[in-house]
Formats: C-alpha cells, sequence, structure tokens
C-alpha cells in the first residue's frame, strides 16, 4: 500500500507533495498521487470517507488516514526521520511555527494572493491586497527579526518547520507580492525554493 497522496498539486496538497519528495530524495521511498479535483458524485464521496470536511490533502499511509496539511508533514518528517528535529523541544518549536504559521499567517496570505491575482472566487483589487498585507505586517517582521539571526527557523539546518512555513508563504511569490523590504525572510524563501524537491513537487 504504502504512501497514498491525495489533493491536485496547486492545492495545499503541494505542502504534502513537497514533503514527500523531501523524504523520496534521501529514503528513497516511493508514494503515489492522486491529483484529481474530486467531482460531485462517487469521487467525492471517496474523499468525503477520507476527510468528512472534504478538503485536501489527506494522506493514507497503509491504511492510516491522515488530514490536515500540517499535521500530515509533522508526521511523516518523524516516520521518516527527515527534516525532523532530534530534541523534544526541537520539535516542540516545529509545531510551534507550525501552528504560528496557520493561524497568524495563513488567512492573510490567502486573502493577499486572491485580491491581488482576482484569484479563487476574488474580484482583482489592489486596497484588499494591501490590507491584507498590512495584517501580514507584524508576523513577517516576527519571522524576520528571527532569522536574522538564524539561516533557518530552528537551528542552522532546513527542517519540517521551514517546509510548513514557506510552503504558506509561496503564495506571496505565486502572486509576485513584493517583500523585498523583508530581505531576510526573502532570502530564506528564496533559498526554500531553490530546493530540488520544491522543483520535483512541480512536476505533479
Ligand atoms: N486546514 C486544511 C485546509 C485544507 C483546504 O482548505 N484545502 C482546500 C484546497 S487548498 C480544499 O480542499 N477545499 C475544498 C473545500 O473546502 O471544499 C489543511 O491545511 O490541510
Amino acid at each position: 500500500m504504502g504512501l497514498e497522496i491525495f489533493g491536485f498539486s496547486q492545492s495545499r496538497a503541494f505542502r504534502t507533495l513537497w514533503m514527500a519528495e523531501e523524504i523520496k530524495a534521501t529514503n528513497s521511498i516511493e508514494f503515489t498521487h492522486d491529483g484529481s479535483i474530486p467531482q460531485p458524485g462517487p469521487q467525492l464521496d471517496a474523499l468525503l470517507e477520507l476527510n468528512p470536511m472534504g478538503q485536501v490533502p489527506v494522506i493514507r499511509d497503509d491504511g492510516f488516514v491522515l488530514r490536515e496539511s500540517m499535521a500530515i508533514n509533522l508526521y511523516l518528517a518523524k516516520k521518516h526521520g527527515v527534516l525532523s528535529l532530534s530534541s523534544l523541544e526541537d520539535e516542540a518549536l516545529a509545531w510551534q511555527w507550525s501552528f504560528w504559521v496557520m493561524t497568524s499567517v495563513e488567512g492573510p496570505t490567502l486573502d493577499a494572493l486572491k485580491y491581488k491575482l482576482g484569484a479563487l472566487g476574488a474580484e482583482q483589487d489592489d486596497a484588499k491586497a494591501q490590507a491584507a498585507m498590512d495584517e501580514l505586517a507584524k508576523p513577517l517582521g516576527v519571522l524576520e527579526a528571527h532569522l536574522a539571526n538564524s539561516s533557518h527557523l530552528i537551528g542552522n539546518d532546513f527542517s519540517v518547520a521551514d517546509l510548513n512555513v514557506a510552503s504558506v508563504l509561496f503564495w506571496l511569490r505565486m502572486a509576485r507580492i513584493d517583500i523585498s523590504h523583508y530581505p531576510v525572510v526573502s532570502d530564506w524563501l528564496d533559498r526554500c525554493s531553490r530546493r530540488a524537491a520544491v522543483t520535483a513537487a512541480r512536476q505533479h
């Protein structure tokens, strides 16, 4: 059975595909990916069986079903010992950054993308995009200050914490939103995006 990943790659499933490609690069695991967009009917019913929220990503790993992109990545990192953290404290910091990005960053980042591009059902609206960026000023400032003292979020190695946070902030790059006034964050995001596993995940 192995690892099965459900969710189209332009969705939050990209985060899971990126993690899976990181593991594949070092642990030679294989995984399958169903990237179809579930249509109402049997396809959606099958997804609802896995995730009653009807959302992706979802994984089934040797029969174990897990949803929520951040939880999936933390699980996969720990299971395979890839991008994982060795002490309990460092692992807890990965939870901290992952909860933080979902609660303080993801919402306004998605709004900035939607309004900048006029995508995902929103009308293009620069003022609303700017309001979302204003909301992001505090968390991006926190990230800028943190990364000024450390090459990565936890210590000096790329970890699942970097992956989880960067995968959300990639939406700003996707929307071509200028964040050059956060030079340290920009540099870190560029370093994250140059990873081979990102390129591999984008092929799905
Ligand atoms: N908090 C969830 C959110 C998942 C989510 O909203 N996925 C979107 C695609 S990016 C989806 O499946 N939307 C369909 C729906 O909500 O019906 C996660 O991070 O996994």
